[in-house]
């Protein structure tokens, strides 16, 4: 049955030419209103795969009938606390980058996202609820995948998430919010697990005790790269901090990465945590929520193609340690990403968004059978970064 590769928008929802049933949108017609948008608007389509935040494709007339113009977000507020902050992150990195690029000679209008202030000149909208929503330009000719299609993909994606930690890297990081303090501290990760497992409030324990023991069992590698940041082996950079390959858009002319999005969490943190959470997710060879475990393996040649980008660009920027930590990177990602979703399962699935009761347990499952495949291959994942560097 597999699932959509290429990133796609869902039936209209909402449109200012006629009444769709059995939806309420005033919140979204407002938010469609506060960005200038209003009758000039003439349809709007779910849009996305990501597990935090609601996307919309925003479509308006244009020469050829409507076309998608604008991407339209409604932040999750119970992951951000602080929307103010994550929106000045955003401001301010975009903004940077557009400079960066212009010096680089490439096209700031396609290589970055544009964000669009509301009518009032804020930088985002609140809704009657509180929420807050958030509009970028839609970046024509791109394409989003869920997985690889083709390996040369992969490589690209390396290579643009490598260049993108060298164009941030005189950002002053002091300048940034922690939009969400402790993302991806392991060891605080791994506590949140076992006072989930203690409350066992939706008495789930009993249905994922071999996960529940995959995790205990690795409660050691929690710290490894935690304690080589605390005692300064490893330097803090500013990081994107979720770059699943669905958060790359593909030049659709070139075939190249062009533009690297969701930002939300841009923060100070390691390089081998955006190296790993890259491979975590595109050198599966499944979704990342697939039931089937037989089809769910880690590609170590899919691994090699994303080390060979990523450290053509960065060989000379990180250091040793950092590119000896590299490997821990991916493994930890994995396994910190799993622990996340067994313990929402546990919790009742309060985070993540799931279409259905065991989708938690169902994506860490996926998640610890790849941390236990690169568990087998780790030596060679370290030879293959160690013959690039
Ligand atoms: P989330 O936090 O929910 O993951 P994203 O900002 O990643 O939100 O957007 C969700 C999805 O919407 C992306 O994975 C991508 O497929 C699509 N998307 C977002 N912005 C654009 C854009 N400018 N052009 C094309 N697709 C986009
Ligand atoms: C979430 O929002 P999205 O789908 O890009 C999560 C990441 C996880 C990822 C797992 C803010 O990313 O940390 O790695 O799901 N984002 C947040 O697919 O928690
Ligand atoms: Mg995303």
């Amino acid at each position: 049955i597999g699932i959509k590769q290429k990133v796609e928008a869902g039936d209209v929802i909402f449109s200012t030419h006629r009444k769709i049933d059995g939806v309420d949108n005033r919140d979204l017609e407002d938010a469609i209103y506060a960005f200038g948008f209003g009758p000039r608007c003439s349809y709007v389509k779910p849009f996305g795969a990501g597990h935090i935040n609601e996307t919309y494709a925003v479509y308006t007339p244009g020469e050829n009938g409507d076309e998608l113009s604008y991407v339209l977000q409604r932040v999750n507020s119970n992951v951000f606390k602080d929307p103010a902050g994550v929106m000045e992150n955003i401001f301010g990195v975009t903004e940077y980058l557009r400079n960066v690029i212009r010096e680089e000679g490439g096209d700031p209008d396609r290589e970055t996202l544009a964000y669009i202030k509301t009518k009032s000149g804020a930088n985002y909208f609140e809704d009657s609820e509180g929420e807050p929503w958030r509009c970028y330009n839609f970046i024509p000719d791109s394409e989003c995948y869920q997985l690889v299609e083709k390996p040369e993909q992969f490589y690209q994606s390396g290579s643009s998430f490598g260049h993108f930690l060298k164009q941030l890297g005189d950002y002053p990081a002091s300048r940034l919010h922690e939009t969400i303090p402790d993302f991806h501290n392991t060891v605080k990760r791994f506590e949140a697990f076992e006072v989930a497992l203690k409350r066992d409030l939706k008495n789930r324990k009993g249905s994922c005790r071999p996960e529940i023991d995959f995790v205990l069992k690795r409660k050691d590698d929690c710290a490894v790269l935690v304690k080589q940041q605390d005692d300064g082996t490893l330097p803090l950079r500013v990081t994107h901090n979720d770059t699943k390959l669905n958060n790359i858009l593909f030049d659709s002319r070139t075939g190249k990465g062009l533009c690297i999005i969701d930002l939300d969490t841009i923060m100070p943190g390691l390089a081998a945590n955006d190296f790993g959470d890259s491979i975590r997710f595109g050198a599966a060879t499944a979704a990342e929520d697939e039931k089937n475990l037989d089809l769910v393996h880690f590609d170590i040649s899919l691994y090699e193609l994303y080390v060979k980008g990523y450290l053509e660009e960065t060989k000379d920027v990180l250091t040793k340690e950092e590119i000896e930590s590299l490997p821990w990177g991916a493994r930890l990602m994995t396994l910190e990403c799993g622990i996340r979703f067994l313990t929402d399962y546990l919790q009742g699935d309060t985070y993540f968004k799931t279409e259905y009761p065991e989708h938690n347990l169902v994506r860490a499952r996926t998640q610890f059978r790849l941390v236990d495949e690169m568990e087998q291959c780790f030596d060679k994942m370290q030879e293959i970064v160690r013959k690039y560097a």
